[in-house]
């Protein structure tokens, strides 16, 4: 399988996030690509290339202007504000949450920090807009190259995406590279296109992105929402809304869940996902399922994996995937190659 890499991607570096009433070092880091693309070397899965060159047209088919501009020109806005403040993150305080208006543009750098964003733990550093923005390049010609014929193609980037709305930043999460990739198969000619998304945390991006259409059929298997990060979104009842009633599908799963019932709901996933008859799969691939990671709740071992990738394969759809979330950083690299490895060897 080819793979896309995003060497920009340690451009975006957070120091800290907001934890529990403090500021902890981030866990989502630079290293965590390193490990990928370095297993990817070990075990020879197949080429390597960089991004090619993509203007922003197909990132604003599913961002809004007005957040691409403020993302755009963040850092310098942060550094305007204090020359001391080129060493620290910007991390935003204020929200607009119920009650309060949304329509108009604050002057103030911080109060469009919280328009635009929904938490605390996701800092935007000098990097972030160069490094997101050339992992949505990195998304696009992986897409590309599936639209080219290939089988399948791996967007090895980072920050990811999957928790970025059209308009909003937040869990650790900018542009929306799986939506991105995925807009681009619909115009490229793809009638129907499926994103699975198998990262611990609910792809609520995504889900709001497409959510009212039916020509992208969302499926998520998640730890469940009520104790489970994003919290707000990712119930069962989320089905689609107008056009896109019945094109979105979410399968939470309790904390603690193993991989036989976790196997289980990507069966239920793939199913569904077959009935809708996509022709093509774009694959929000996060290994914080993992038993090691430190901020998920699932048991899944390394060597499950390969049956992930087995049972992708045999949905027999071209298939995008793009890397999400994942921190147990020293397996992460394993675990994800498991994934591609496992896809390859019953791709047929
Ligand atoms: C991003 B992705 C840890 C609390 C959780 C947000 C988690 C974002 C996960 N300090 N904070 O879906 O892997
Ligand atoms: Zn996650």
């Amino acid at each position: 399988m080819r793979t896309i890499y995003n060497e920009l991607h340690s451009l975006h570096h957070g120091k800290v996030e907001m934890f529990r009433g403090e500021l902890v070092p981030c866990f989502e880091v630079p290293a965590r690509a390193d490990y990928v693309l370095r297993e990817l070397q070990e075990r020879n899965l197949g080429p390597i290339e960089s991004a090619d060159v993509f203007d922003d047209a197909a990132i604003a088919r599913v961002h809004a202007p007005r957040y691409l501009d403020f993302l755009a020109n963040a850092w310098t806005e942060w550094v305007a504000l204090d020359p001391a403040n080129a060493g620290r993150d910007a991390l935003p305080s204020y929200w607009p949450i119920r009650t309060f208006r949304s329509d108009v543009l604050p002057a103030s750098f911080a109060a469009r920090m919280g328009l635009f964003s929904y938490d605390a733990g996701t800092p935007l550093t000098s990097g972030t807009w160069d490094a997101a923005r050339a992992g949505a390049c990195c998304a696009l010609t992986a897409a590309a190259r599936v639209r080219q014929g290939e089988r399948a193609a791996f967007a090895l980037t980072r920050p990811p995406g999957h928790h970025a709305g059209s308009d909003f930043f937040g869990g650790y999460c900018f542009l929306n590279n799986a939506a991105i990739a995925a807009q681009s198969l619909r115009n490229s000619g793809v009638k129907r296109v499926a994103v699975l998304d198998i990262d611990y945390h609910h792809g609520n991006g995504t889900q709001a992105i497409f959510y009212e259409r039916a020509d992208v059929q969302f499926t998520s298997i998640h730890g469940d929402p009520h104790t489970e990060y994003p919290y707000y979104l990712g119930y069962a009842d989320e089905r689609g809304a107008g056009a896109g009633l019945g094109f979105n599908r979410n399968l939470p799963l309790a904390r603690g869940t193993g991989f036989a019932a976790w196997r289980e709901a990507l069966k239920d996933a793939l199913t569904g996902i077959a009935g809708c008859k996509p022709g093509a799969l774009v694959v929000s691939l996060g290994l914080d399922t993992f038993e090691g990671d430190p901020i998920a709740g699932f048991t899944l071992a390394t060597t499950d994996y390969l049956r992930i990738g087995e049972d992708i394969a045999r949905a027999g759809l071209p298939t995008v995937f793009v890397f999400e979330g994942g921190y147990a950083v020293a397996e992460v690299g394993v675990n994800a190659v498991n994934v591609l490895d496992g896809f390859m060897q019953h791709a047929g």
